[in-house]
């Protein structure tokens, strides 16, 4: 679909012009803008007050050296980033992710997402998203910490309680939160909850490990409800083997679906009687090793090399929770041919722009991350609360309060695309109302 507005297409070509060689950011980018296409018609003012030329602009990109010694004593140099995208509706918010893919084109793509997706959760969060290029796959404990703590040292003087509030992503867990607190808090000489997904004994969130994955399957019944269907009796494919998968598998299973398929970035398992979730939480969560093994100790099982495979699996619902970009055009299309009906974004845009269309092509209801991914941050912005009023909720009470806003997440994106006559695009819902509540903060705060 291209943009067919003179303003919004020349903003694209700037974008495109200033952010060179960023992919993913283009690609981000790109959807957004021509799913906001009809709100610019709608409202020239948006236009006038600079908000579009505003919102594609990071308000501030921190780029730095991360410097830290192996265990042989041999020093290591990563690089670090922290994008602060918006705060016109809070302080900055979103997860840091450690991959050797990282450069600043996904963490853009990652912070400008974040915009939206934090708004959509009704909380009062910017968007904002970091990371480094630092792979700690095959690292001793004591590398991930010597590392972290370096990262945190220069980012610690860029963030705040108030100011921006990282958390988890690929590659950063309750571990790596655990050793950037302790280092956050001995140079900052105070105990604020300036992470989220921290630890449980030291002011960390009850159900923000689970939240991701629990919010994906709520949104998804709330998608699927209000198409006449349900989790029930359905198979599930599951990418990814990390936080999100995990516990999408395990509510998925708990709402009545089988879950047949989780991978890593090796490849894919596939366990036609349903996996066995406390095999894979042995082998991820505690021994970290990889998806292959679960093989070993469920012989019924198959593994097959390679990622893209899984999407050819006969299944009703595809739950994408590893990766950007994972599903391309002809995996879209194995989906469709084998009769799925729904695809949910547990990951953060895994779907290709290709893959999309092929959705809408084939009338496979679509859950775009940013609303069905919400999950996690929303539970960090529970968090944060929490930490203020230095007070603690029960399990239930979080989950409870995650099941709501979920619920309001798909009935924004479902009412948003009714308005613009575009019923059933929860692509385009999703992004006019994640939009539209942080464009009418920039238009009253004035051109800063
Ligand atoms: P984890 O690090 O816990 O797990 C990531 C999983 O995805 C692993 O199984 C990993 O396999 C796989 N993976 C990572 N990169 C690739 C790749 N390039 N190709 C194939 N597989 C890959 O991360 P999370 O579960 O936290 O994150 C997964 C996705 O969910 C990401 O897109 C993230 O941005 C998104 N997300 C996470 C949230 C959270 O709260 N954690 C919130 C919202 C979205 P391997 O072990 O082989 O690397
Ligand atoms: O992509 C995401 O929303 C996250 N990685 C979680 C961010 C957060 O601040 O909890």
């Amino acid at each position: 679909m291209a943009l067919k507005n003179e303003y919004l297409k020349g903003l694209l070509e700037r974008v495109k012009q200033r952010n060179r060689a960023e992919d993913e950011f283009i690609q981000a980018v790109t959807e957004v803008l021509e799913s906001l296409e009809p709100v610019a018609e709608k409202r020239p003012d948006y236009i006038e007050s600079g908000v579009f030329e505003r919102l594609v602009e990071p308000e501030r990109v921190i780029i730095f050296r991360v410097p830290w010694m192996d265990d042989k004593g041999v020093t290591q140099v990563n690089r670090g980033f922290r994008v602060q995208y918006n705060s016109a509706i809070g302080p900055y918010k979103g997860g840091c992710r450690f991959h050797p893919s990282v450069y600043l084109g996904i963490i853009k793509f990652l912070g400008f997402e974040q915009i939206f997706k934090n708004s959509l959760t009704t909380l009062p969060m910017g968007g904002g998203k970091g990371g480094a290029d630092f792979d700690p796959k095959g690292k001793s404990d004591a590398e991930v910490m010597r590392f972290c703590q370096s990262f945190i040292t220069e980012l610690g003087r860029h963030i705040g309680g108030n100011l921006d509030v990282p958390a988890g992503d690929i590659g950063v867990g309750a571990r790596e939160i655990g050793y950037m607190f302790g280092q956050y808090k001995r140079i900052a000489n105070e105990f604020v909850g300036v992470l989220t997904g921290k630890g449980i004994p030291y002011g960390g969130s009850l159900a923000r490990t689970e939240a991701t994955g629990y919010g994906l399957c709520y949104f998804t019944e709330e998608m699927l409800k209000a198409n006449g269907s349900s989790f029930k009796g359905k198979t599930v494919v599951v990418s990814g083997s990390g936080n999100v998968a995990v516990y999408a598998t395990k509510k998925a299973t708990e709402l009545g679906a089988k879950v047949i398929a989780l991978s890593d970035s090796n490849g894919y398992i596939y366990d036609p009687e349903g996996v066995d979730l406390e095999l894979v939480r042995q082998l991820k969560e505690v021994e970290r090793k990889r998806i292959k093994e679960y093989v070993t100790s469920r012989p019924r099982a198959t593994y097959t090399e390679g990622c893209s495979g899984i999407w050819t699996l006969k299944c009703d619902i595809a739950l994408p929770s590893a990766t950007q970009n994972e599903i391309d055009k002809a995996s879209a299309e194995a989906l469709a041919k084998n009769g799925c009906i729904a695809v949910a974004e547990g990951a953060n845009m895994p779907s290709t722009p290709e893959a999309i269309e092929v959705y809408f092509k084939n009338k496979i209801l679509y859950g775009p991350a940013k609303a069905a991914n919400a999950g996690g941050v929303t539970v960090s912005g529970l968090e944060m609360s929490q930490n203020s009023m230095r007070y603690g909720w029960s399990f239930e009470e979080v989950d409870g309060k995650l099941q709501d806003i979920m619920k309001q997440i798909f009935a924004a994106c479902d009412k948003a695309a009714k308005e613009y006559g575009l019923e059933g695009n929860y692509m385009a819902g999703a992004n006019i109302a994640g939009f539209l509540k942080v464009a009418e903060a920039m238009k009253a705060q004035g051109c800063v």
